[in-house]
């Protein structure tokens, strides 16, 4: 069962979305999410980015067109 986000929720994931979107095309690519999760973790050897990558796309690009749109995004975090 999904629980509905709020507004405040909502706006908080956009503002989110929109500084891993950084040429701002209303779609997050590999590159910019393999550059997020480099500023999460950092330079750490143990961790497979290329990997990491892949399976957050296999999760959340609903319909594999290689992009996370915000609709693919937030209904993940719902
Ligand atoms: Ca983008
Ligand atoms: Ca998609």
């Amino acid at each position: 069962m999904k629980i509905p986000l709020n507004q405040n929720q909502i706006e908080d994931l956009r503002k989110f979305f929109q500084e891993v979107d950084q040429d701002h095309n209303g779609k997050i690519d590999k590159e910019e999410l393999k550059q997020l999760l480099e500023t999460i973790w950092g330079q750490n050897a143990e961790v497979d980015l290329t990997k990491a990558v892949q399976s957050t796309f296999d999760k959340c690009d609903l319909n594999k067109d290689g992009f996370i749109t915000f609709e693919e995004f937030i209904s993940l975090a719902s």
